[in-house]
This record gives C-alpha cells, structure tokens and sequence, in this order.
C-alpha cells in the first residue's frame, strides 16, 4: 500500500515537496540527555537495543522533542553479526569490538536458521513504535549494506585500516564471497521482518563504501546491497534508501539502480554535481555536514538554505551527510528545523 499521507514516503515515491521533509542520522544519540537517561540504564549496548519498550522509547524522542517527518528505528547495524554468532561489544569511548574476527571456521559455525529469532525483540520495537508515532510520520527501518558489516567482521571494529580489508578481498576471494552470500541472505529477511512488523521505509547504511576501485564498488557494494533490495521488494511494498557514504562519482551507478527508490548522499559530494549527475534517482537525501550543526549559527543557515535551493524542484529529503556526533547541541538541531520549515 503506497502511504500517500506521508511526506517522507511520498518524496520517496516520487513527489517534490516544496517543504522538504526532514529526519537525522543519529537523531537518537548521545547528543540527548533523555537518550543518556535511558542509556544508563543498561550496561550492554546490544541488550539495550534487543530492550523493546526502551528502544521503542529512544526512537520516538527525538519526534517529540523536534517533531521530525521520520523515526529511525533505535537499533545497530551490527546486530546481524550478533545473531548469526559473532561476538559484539560495546566499548565505552572505543566503539564496537568484535570477537573473533571472522574465519572460514567461525562462518560454517554461523547460525543462519536462528538469526531472525534472536532478532525477534528489534520486530517487536518495530510494532510498538509503528503503533504509538502519528500516522503523518514515517517509522524507518534499516540494516548495513553487506560490505560494510563485513568490514566490521572482519577487522573487529571500524576500520582502523580498510588496506587491510581490501588485502582479504584480493587474497581470498571465495571467502569474502561466501561471507556476503551470508549476509545477503541475513539481512534481506531481517529487513523484511522489520517491514512486516511496520516500517514503512527502508535504508541500507553501506558506510564503508568509500575509497574502493569501481570493480570492487560494484561487486561489493552494489550488486549485495540490489540483490537485497530485490528480494525485499518481492516480499513486501516499501521504498528503498541506499547509502553509499564517500563513494564519490561511483555515486551515479548507484542512482542507476531501479532497486533504490532514494539515494543518501554525503556531505563530501557537492550539491550541484549531485543534481546534475543523479537525475535517475528517484529522491535524494541528505548532504550537510553534520559538524555545521556543532557550530549552529549563520554558517549552518547558510549551508541548509544551499541545499534547499539546489534541489528544490526534484524529490529531496533533508538530512546530513552522514550522523550527528555527540557534542551536536540539541537547540541547534532545533534551529535548523525551523529554519527549514520556514524557507
Ligand atoms: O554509547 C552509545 O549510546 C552508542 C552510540 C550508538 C548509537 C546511538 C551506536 C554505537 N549505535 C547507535 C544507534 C544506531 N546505529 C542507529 C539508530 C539511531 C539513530 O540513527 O538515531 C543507526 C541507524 C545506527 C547505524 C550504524 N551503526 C552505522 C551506519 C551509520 C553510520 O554511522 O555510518 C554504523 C557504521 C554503526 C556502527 C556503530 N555503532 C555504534 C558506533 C559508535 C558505531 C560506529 C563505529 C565506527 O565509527 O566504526
């Protein structure tokens, strides 16, 4: 069913809005004393987000607190890595660890069958927030792009040296194929689950997509994140955002892709060559740097009001090219709303 009645899933589905709709990578975050509060609340970061009533509460702050067009849902890529069997912590000040890095061993271990059953609770976060936001709003649900989980599985972390990744690439090619073959399969019906459950869209965060040749763009970014998006499609009706962060001029064979209904873009790419150049995606998002939000103030004004002329006669959300950090002052996030609306 299309839900014409939503702003941030009728710009997907084609519609220019003379005001944008508008959402944050990150909106939940740490940047939120009531984030904070619930935070605190749980020693483990992969138990807070399996927690439904408290991830159900995270995700719909930042729509009360800034009355956003979209809710992401409170959740982690790295949750797909978590349910198939690989071990994922959270480090305070260090970021996500994973243990062991991932082997041809540790991959046959995988516990494919069980993975959407650990990830039961996040479908359930899904049907709580769908039930409680105003039905002007849109609930986003999301995974990572394969290559990008797969950076993390098998650097351990984020990665420290994506040389490293792009060595396994070249030295073991079955493995690496055989490792996105899972995680195509993983995260399709993860993805269809949550919009079984009520997300009315969907986004692929590939945040590692950056730096790579064409051929390796295409063959690990690419052809894993459309295979996906196809599969959803079969099963269920809900638009498509695709997220190639730093990808650059390979950005166009992305907006190719009739598997996308929208393409996020970063805020190194500019605005201008973005129009130009991605007329076949259907909608674009995002492009501010999301440090201009830090400093708030005439420069941020002044970056928002470019983006919104620039795509002002073509499907655009608003967003940042990438998440907001900690130290975002929430009055600036609040500021740039009103500056927004108002243009
Ligand atoms: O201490 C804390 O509270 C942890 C901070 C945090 C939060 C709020 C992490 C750890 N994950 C999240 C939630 C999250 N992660 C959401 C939902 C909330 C929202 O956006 O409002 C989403 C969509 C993600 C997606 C995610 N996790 C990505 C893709 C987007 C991106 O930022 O590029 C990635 C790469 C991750 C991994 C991850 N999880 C957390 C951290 C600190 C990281 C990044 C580590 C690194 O830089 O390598």
């Amino acid at each position: 069913m299309v839900s014409w009645d939503k702003p941030f899933t009728s710009v997907l589905r084609g519609q220019s809005l003379r005001t944008p709709p508008i959402w944050f990578m990150r909106q939940a975050g740490r940047y939120l004393p009531e984030y904070r509060a619930v935070r605190a609340k749980h020693p483990s970061f992969v138990d807070f987000c399996l927690h439904p009533e408290d991830a159900a509460e995270v995700t719909l702050q930042p729509i009360r607190r800034f009355d956003v067009d979209a809710a992401i849902l409170f959740a982690d890529i790295l949750l797909i890595p978590h349910a198939l069997g690989q071990g994922v912590r959270f480090v305070a000040g260090e970021g996500p660890l994973l243990e062991p890095t991932v082997t041809r061993e540790l991959m046959e271990r995988f516990d494919r069958a069980s993975a959407n059953t650990v990830l039961a609770p996040v479908f359930e976060t899904v049907s709580r927030v769908r039930a409680t936001l105003p039905k002007e709003k849109a609930l986003i649900g999301f995974a990572g792009a394969p290559w990008t989980v797969a950076t993390y599985m098998i650097n351990g972390q984020g990665t420290k040296d994506p040389a490293a990744t792009r060595r396994l690439v070249y030295a073991d090619p079955a493995m690496i194929e055989q490792l996105m073959s899972i995680l195509v399969d993983a995260t399709a019906d993860y993805l269809i689950g949550q919009a079984k459950a009520g997300a009315d869209a969907l986004k692929l965060f590939d945040s590692w997509a950056g730096g790579l040749p064409e051929d390796l763009f295409r063959r690990l970014c690419l052809d894993p994140s459309v295979e996906i998006a196809r599969r959803v499609r079969e099963a269920v009706d809900v638009p498509i955002l695709y997220f190639p962060k730093g990808a650059g001029p390979l950005y166009t064979l992305a907006a190719a892709q009739d598997a996308f209904d929208g393409l996020a873009i970063d805020h190194a790419l500019p605005p201008r060559w973005a129009k130009d150049a991605l007329t076949s995606a259907t909608a674009l998002q995002g492009g501010l740097d999301p440090l201009l939000v830090v400093q708030g103030g005439d420069a941020m004004e002044r970056a928002a009001k470019t983006l919104l002329e620039t795509f002002a006669d073509r499907p655009y959300i608003f967003n940042c090219g990438h998440g907001f950090v900690p130290e975002t002052p929430p009055e600036h996030v609040a500021e740039l709303v009103r500056i927004i609306r108002s243009f």
